[in-house]
């Protein structure tokens, strides 16, 4: 028998209530793993934290060793073989975007100082709460001890989506697609990229879809797919989200065969700044994510990388004296 400890931030809100059940129900880990699950959040959510923790524990999981539930950094972090960083301050009615970034960067800046004092340096860190490649950086920042290529934030829920909608189009099975990348940052300037897809037994595929489609319909459509579902929903994704955390855990602790998206912190590839964590396509191997150089970019691509890169600059700008 092994043991993993998994420590999820922000456990008491919408993406910890799919995610936390999604991970024990297993698939990632062999069956042989018991998985000690560790959940912060803040005091006040101390209350709904103890009605997550009895729910699973209702469900009986055989991959369960145990539960912690704290509002204690020390004690959530301590030891953890993978970190989940989801818990963030949301938007409030009325807040400019920069105020927004300043608070959650602050709490990323203290959560990181905090994984660096109390974790071993193999542990992976996923960071889900938004401005997530932003975030990603300034944890990277605080936590000199941990490889860099152990940090890395979510994309995935981007790539599925880009993937989903040009399926659809396609009238293919969406595992059919592959080298379908994100790059940039998680918001509306990211860049859903089509130009490398390969389509299990199709070729042609410029057949099927027009430029005028892909410019005016699908990378817009990908770009505010988030503001489409709160739209919808009147609350933003969260199963879709915790499924692409599920994801991208799988592919960090098993690898994938396919090209994935995922923040980075970008070392020039491509010519983009060294100082922001920036969404590349990966090779994702069991030991390390490398990012996929050499491709042929065009004119027009380049300008969609650049503006994506603005902006992730632009961000790193306002809170670079938490850096
Ligand atoms: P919720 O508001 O439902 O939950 C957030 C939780 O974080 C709350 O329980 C809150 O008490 C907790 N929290 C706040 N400050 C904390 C701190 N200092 N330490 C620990 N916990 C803290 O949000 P939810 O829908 O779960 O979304 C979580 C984050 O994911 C948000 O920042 C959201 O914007 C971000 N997302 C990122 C995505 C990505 O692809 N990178 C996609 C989905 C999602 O929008």
């Amino acid at each position: 028998m092994t043991k993993k400890i998994i420590t999820i931030t922000g456990a008491a809100g919408n993406i910890a209530y799919s995610l936390i059940f999604r991970i024990l129900s297993g698939g990632i880990f062999p069956k042989n793993t018991k998985i000690q699950l560790k959940l912060l959040d803040i005091p006040e959510s101390s209350k709904i934290l103890q009605g997550v923790k009895y729910e699973v524990e209702d469900c009986a999981f055989e991959s369960l060793d145990s539960i912690i539930t704290t509002d204690n950094m020390e004690i959530a972090f301590g030891d953890s073989d993978y970190i989940l960083l989801v818990g963030a301050k949301p938007r409030s009615k009325g807040m400019q975007r920069s105020d927004l970034l300043l608070d959650n960067a602050s709490i990323f800046k203290n959560q990181g100082q905090a994984i660096n004092q109390h974790c071993k340096d193999s542990t992976r860190i996923i960071v889900v709460g938004n401005p997530a490649n932003t975030n990603a950086l300034i944890v990277s920042q605080h936590t000199p001890k941990i490889p860099t290529h152990n940090i890395t934030s979510l994309m995935r829920l981007d790539q599925n989506r880009a993937k989903s909608i040009f399926a659809s189009k396609l009238n293919v099975s969406v595992p059919s697609i592959r080298k379908l990348v994100v790059w940039g940052n998680h918001s509306a300037t990211q860049f859903p990229d089509i130009s490398n897809v390969q389509v299990d037994d199709l070729t042609n595929l410029h057949d099927k879809y027009d430029d005028n489609w892909l410019r005016k319909e699908f990378i817009p459509r990908v770009q505010n797919r988030g503001a489409e579902i709160i739209d919808y929903r009147g609350k933003s994704s969260a199963a879709s989200a915790a499924s692409a955390v599920y994801d991208h855990l799988n592919s960090i602790v098993n690898g994938s065969d396919d090209w994935e998206s995922m923040g980075v912190a970008s070392i020039n590839p491509y010519n983009i700044s060294s100082e922001i964590f920036y969404s590349y396509p990966l090779s994702v191997t069991t030991h390390s994510n490398k990012i996929i150089e050499g491709l042929d970019i065009s004119r027009e691509t380049l300008d969609y990388l650049k503006v994506t890169e603005e902006e992730l600059i632009h961000e790193r700008d306002i809170i670079k004296d938490l850096l």
